[in-house]
């Protein structure tokens, strides 16, 4: 999963993603590893698999991950030409969800760009941008597909008709999300992948000591069917130089409460509506894996291996919390807690699952 922040310069995107860099790096077990230096690989770290892992006698915990992608801040006009962000706009099409980091801190060593601290302002800005992008983004294909169109090609005439109508949301200011995808062309949004599409999770930038997202960025996020969390970047950065011991003292003596990254995270995955299962053997790693709520076993298997899917046969089901209690699979199975299950069988969060397939 994928992830790309956007925001206006020095919003505190980038403390947030030293934060996420440094945590990702100190998390135990899991090997750090950058892709590049502005990509922060992020662990999903989850009690759930540290049981399964326990009980299963697994060699190793390999948790799942979140990439985050920093980008430069961008500024009005940046679809003009204004400042570097919009260059950068690219690379983040081919993200899952966007993590929009608005400042509502009110620190006056920190310089805004626009003279005052107004996250309503900011966050009409940098949504007029992503939306100019888009425009230009659908503009472009349009041009392409309306040719192929014009050969009479059903899928081009279906895409065509979508860009059209996302043309025109867009230029009322409107995001490509509210532009419904057509069943018979359902990869035109992939093709396409407007950043207005992307669900969005708003991170508050507040002032250190403070952990409630404030009223108007919680209006405007609920209003906009995105979810808001709140993290102070800057303290999170600093506690995230020190080890876990010293940070969780300092962060009692604040009066911080759960660390912002978490909520961080965890927000980002509520946003895409996944769930969580696992997979663990003994003397193998024990991993956790993520699907969106609703998936099947044979969607799982995809998220396992293009392999295992091609050659399920069966999987064997338990839920996390049945496999802990037997304490291992062979009791689970005398049970009958372990249950086999065919590749329509709908998966539950917390799920633990074997897939059997012909290699
Ligand atoms: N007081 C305070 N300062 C912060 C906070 N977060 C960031 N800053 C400061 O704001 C400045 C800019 O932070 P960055 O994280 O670099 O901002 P950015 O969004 O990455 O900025 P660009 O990359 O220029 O777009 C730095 O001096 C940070 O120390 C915060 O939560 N509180
Ligand atoms: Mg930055």
């Amino acid at each position: 999963m994928k992830v790309g922040i956007v925001g206006m310069p020095n919003a505190g995107k980038s403390s947030l993603f030293n934060a996420l860099t440094k945590a990702g790096a100190e998390a135990a077990n899991y090997p750090f590893t950058t892709i590049e230096p502005n990509v922060a690989v992020v662990p999903v770290r989850d009690e759930r698999l540290e049981q399964v892992a326990q009980v299963v006698g697994a060699s190793e915990i390999v948790p799942d991950t979140i990439a985050f992608h920093d980008i430069a801040g961008l500024v009005a006009g940046a679809h003009k030409g204004e400042g570097l962000g919009n260059q950068f706009l690219a690379n983040i099409r081919e993200t899952d969800a966007i993590v929009h980091v608005v400042r509502t801190h009110t620190d006056a060593n920190v310089v805004h760009s626009e003279g005052s601290v107004d996250p309503t302002r900011d966050i009409d800005t940098i949504e007029t941008e992503l939306v100019y992008a888009d425009l230009e983004q659908a503009e472009r294909r349009h041009s392409r597909v309306v040719r192929e169109a014009r050969g009479g090609d059903r899928r081009a005439i279906a895409e065509e008709r979508w860009l059209s109508e996302v043309i025109a949301a867009l230029q009322q200011g409107r995001p490509a999300r509210t532009v419904p995808v057509p069943d018979d062309a359902p990869d035109v949004a992939r093709l396409l992948q407007p950043l207005t599409g992307k669900p969005v999770l708003f991170v508050a930038n507040v002032d250190e000591g403070s952990d409630e997202v404030p009223a108007d960025v919680l209006a405007h996020a609920r209003t906009h069917g995105a979810r808001a969390v709140a993290v102070s970047s800057r303290l999170e950065a600093e506690l995230s130089e020190l080890d876990d011991e010293e940070a969780a003292a300092m962060r009692a003596d604040l009066g911080a409460g759960e660390p912002g990254l978490e909520r961080v995270v965890r927000g980002a995955f509520e946003l895409l509506e996944l769930l969580a299962f696992f997979t663990a053997g003994e003397g193998k790693p024990a991993q956790s894996w993520h699907l969106r709520r609703g998936g099947t076993a044979w969607e799982a298997a995809g998220e396992i291996h293009s392999d295992i899917q091609r050659g399920f046969v069966r999987a064997e089901v338990i839920g996390w919390e049945e496999l802990a209690d037997a304490g291992g699979y062979s009791a689970a199975r005398d049970r009958g807690t372990l249950r086999l299950e065919g590749r329509d069988y709908v998966m539950r969060d917390g799920d633990v699952i074997t897939i059997r397939f012909t290699p």
